[in-house]
């Protein structure tokens, strides 16, 4: 082997990247890849073909239906694989929409880092299928199950270098199947960092009792994680989300308020998290705080993705809804920038601290 080794983000084999390897362009009209042979290129056209190209993964295991990686993948740092776990509905597709928004309106700027599109094919697709959506006032369908791919995949360009990020954000009910060959959730075995969404309930929500003793999905992702070499050591987040509904309930009201923070704090992020402890722990969701037990470094944040309920439409289907007041994201950053400090990503000492117990 002369390539760097990397990992897939989606079989999760540990691939050689060959220099001079072929690429695939997407073809628009025939909605395929096309293999195009970069060697007889001049090194100049070479470079600006493979900014826009995708590589064949060979999936070593051979057990992951064809998929394709940025040409440019192993040109960076060591990649960042972000996964969301939480039960259906909990609010996972929201809140990854309103992050990389946020992301793209240099949400990371106070951190010293910006971010580009790695992937301008998927790129595009998650931004005319769900940001446009969102920014428009619309709800975000539930995610389809057998969802294998990143969402999106970014460059993160910072004072510590540049690494590709890619998200992933399957389908609840997927990350609630205990079938480990669940294609779904392959993802899980490449991981380097979990976004753990509990999704605030409803306080009007009255009519379906939920059973806040159990997190399926919570409990089935550490299970997984913990069984990986070195699991214990991945960066964890809790995030509860949907906290709009919790505006009037301290402490939750003084993290809200406060909005995007601007520099990293491991006394404030520590606070924050003691907060979210308490709070999922007097509503009886002990279940959701799993990952602060299974994981050494593990940070908790309250987040809201819309701002608001959503509500149907007016005169139309019941189950057609909106959000009235359009969308106010808030705070749907932090989690994030937890990561990227527990992940070296963002420096120095306080945000090595960040999550520590
Ligand atoms: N109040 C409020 N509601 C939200 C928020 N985010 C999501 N919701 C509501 O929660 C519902 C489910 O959100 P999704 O993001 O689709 O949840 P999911 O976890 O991706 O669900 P699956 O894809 O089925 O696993 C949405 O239809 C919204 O109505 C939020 O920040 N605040
Ligand atoms: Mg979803
Ligand atoms: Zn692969």
């Amino acid at each position: 082997m002369t390539g760097r080794a990397v990992r897939c983000p989606v079989c999760a084999d540990r691939i050689s990247w060959e220099p001079g390897a072929p690429v695939s362009v997407w073809d628009v009209e025939n909605s395929r890849y096309e293999t195009v042979r970069v060697t007889a290129l001049a090194p100049e056209k070479r470079a600006d073909l493979e900014r826009l190209a995708y590589r064949q993964c060979p999936n070593p295991s051979g057990d992951t239906a064809a998929h394709y990686l940025p040409a440019t993948y192993a040109d960076h740092g060591e990649p960042l694989v972000i996964g969301l776990v939480g039960a259906p509905a909990s609010g996972k597709t929201h809140l990854l929409t309103a992050m990389i928004r946020q992301i793209h309106l240099d949400g990371l700027g106070a951190h010293g880092i910006t971010a580009a599109p790695l992937d301008f094919r998927r790129h595009r697709d998650f931004h005319d299928d769900y940001v446009r959506k969102f920014e428009a006032g619309g709800t975000l369908s539930g995610t389809d199950t057998g969802v294998v791919e990143a969402a999106d995949i970014l460059l993160l360009r910072g004072p510590t270098g540049a690494r590709p990020v890619s998200f992933f954000d399957v389908a609840g009910e997927d990350l609630e199947d205990p079938e480990a060959r669940n294609r779904a959730t392959k993802f899980l075995a490449g991981t380097t960092a979990v976004v753990f969404v509990h999704g605030s309930e409803d306080p009007l929500d009255t009519g379906r009792p939920t059973p806040r003793s159990e997190n399926r999905s919570f409990h089935l992702a550490v299970e997984r994680l913990l069984a990986l070499p070195d699991g214990a050591r991945l960066p964890a987040v809790i995030a509860v989300t949907k906290s709009d509904r919790l505006r009037y309930v301290p402490p939750a009201d003084r993290w809200l308020h406060r909005g995007d923070e601007r520099t990293v704090d491991a006394a404030r992020i520590r606070a924050e998290s003691r907060d979210v402890f308490a709070y999922l722990h007097h509503v009886g969701a002990g279940a959701s705080l799993r990952p602060f037990e299974a994981f050494t470094r593990c940070a908790l944040h309250f987040v809201s993705a819309s701002g608001g309920d959503a509500k149907p439409v007016d005169r139309g289907d019941p189950a057609v809804r909106h959000f009235p007041r359009g969308f106010r994201p808030t705070r749907v950053l932090e989690p994030l920038v937890s990561i990227l400090a527990m992940t070296g990503m963002i420096a120095g000492a306080e945000a090595e601290r960040v999550g520590a117990p």
